[in-house]
């Protein structure tokens, strides 16, 4: 099999082109990847001298660079998106373009073709905040963020090329991501990278919203899953079902990284920020006989270890154009902020 991996230069899709190449000795991948500032060629570079790999730089909203990479691949899985909720919310355009626009060049370029499976990246984000019980794959979405609202339309984008032109469309829900290689604007690498700095850890509003923390490894065991198994036109959600808030993840990088306290700072919130995901992951688990494997604190052990072991790989990141944005996101706010609550 050759598949299309876009989006491969980024955080998740860099450790599934790792993976399913270690896995499957007869798969080939190739990558499409715009780099933007998420996306990077060294996170590749494990796999850059294996003949199976190939990289293409380019726009998924360019039909052109797309019919190119997708030539000859019976599979795309689709990751290729503006990721970073906070961003959304300061611009969406890009969000719109990417998320929504890129899937609907896509889905043209692989209609074409007589291809195995179109498997499209989503997010338990799509739902909207759950107080209570845990998302199901037959529940309304309900989109809060531009961020989320893109992704929901790049779903159901996605699904209406199943419905309307038969196209072996599969859409994935994922929790909150977590591992190596993640950039350091998520809540995970931010606040494991500015522990190992002695720099502040800005937790939004009262700290006490909470998500379901998913080893990046056992994400993409999934997504191989369900590449092999799952029939066309069908959801799922993929989550570890470890809920935690995010002053129970803060304190847990504190202690693991041997960080000080004093270093939390409760700061002005997110603007509608949602309180609360949770996903029921029985469909995977019974149809595809998936379960998550690493528990939280192993995992974030892991992760801890691997930016202390790739301090060169963050702070290349964290002296370019993010230096900029931590300012425009963090400064005014961590001037109003109070420490442990
Ligand atoms: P990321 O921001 O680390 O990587 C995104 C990648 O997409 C980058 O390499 C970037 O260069 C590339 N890209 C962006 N715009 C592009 C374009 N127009 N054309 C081609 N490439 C483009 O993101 P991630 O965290 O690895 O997320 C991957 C996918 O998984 C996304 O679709 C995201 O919505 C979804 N997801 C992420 C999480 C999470 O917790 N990180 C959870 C659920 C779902
Ligand atoms: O500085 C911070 N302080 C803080 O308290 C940051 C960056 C985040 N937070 C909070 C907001 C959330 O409650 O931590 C939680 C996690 O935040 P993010 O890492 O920004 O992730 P989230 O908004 O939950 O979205 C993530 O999970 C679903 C990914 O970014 C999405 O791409 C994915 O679809």
């Amino acid at each position: 099999m050759r598949i299309l991996v876009t989006g491969g230069a980024g955080f998740i899709g860099s450790n599934f082109t790792r993976m399913a190449l270690k896995l499957n000795p007869g798969w080939k991948v190739t990558v499409l990847d715009k780099l933007t500032y998420a996306g990077r060629r060294e996170n590749l570079v494990e796999v850059e001298k294996d003949p199976r790999f190939r990289f293409f730089h380019g726009d998924i909203c360019d039909s052109d660079a797309v019919s190119l990479a997708m030539k000859d691949c019976d599979a795309v899985v689709n990751f290729a998106a503006e990721t970073h909720v906070d961003r959304s919310i300061h611009d969406s355009s890009s969000f719109v373009r990417t998320d929504i626009e890129g899937v609907r060049v896509l889905l043209e370029a692989f209609r074409e073709g007589g291809r195995r499976m179109f498997l499209q990246i989503s997010t338990d984000e799509v739902y909207g905040s759950v107080e209570h019980g845990r998302s199901g794959e037959a529940d309304r979405l309900d989109p809060r963020s531009p961020y989320a609202a893109s992704k929901a339309g790049g779903e159901l984008l996605a699904m209406s090329y199943f419905s309307t032109y038969g196209v072996p469309v599969v859409v994935t829900r994922a929790s909150n991501n977590y591992g190596p290689f993640q950039y350091p604007e998520k809540l995970v690498p931010l606040f494991v990278t500015n522990a190992m700095d002695g720099e502040p850890l800005p937790l939004y509003g009262d700290g006490l919203n909470s998500r379901d923390w998913l080893f990046v490894d056992d994400h993409c065991r999934a997504l191989l899953r369900v590449l092999e198994d799952s029939a066309p036109g069908k959801v799922y959600n993929i989550g570890a079902g470890q809920e935690h808030s995010n002053r129970e993840v803060t304190d847990l990088i504190l202690e693991i990284a041997g960080a000080s306290r004093e270093l939390v700072r409760y700061i002005e919130d997110r603007p509608g920020h949602d309180r609360r995901y949770a996903l029921d992951v029985s469909l995977l688990e019974e149809e595809l006989g998936w379960t998550a494997e690493i528990p939280f604190r192993q995992g974030l052990e892991r992760t801890v270890a691997w930016y202390r072991d790739n301090r060169g790989w963050w702070e290349t990141i964290k002296s370019g154009e993010f230096r900029e944005y931590y300012r425009s996101m963090y400064a005014g706010r961590l001037e109003g902020s109070v420490g442990e609550r």
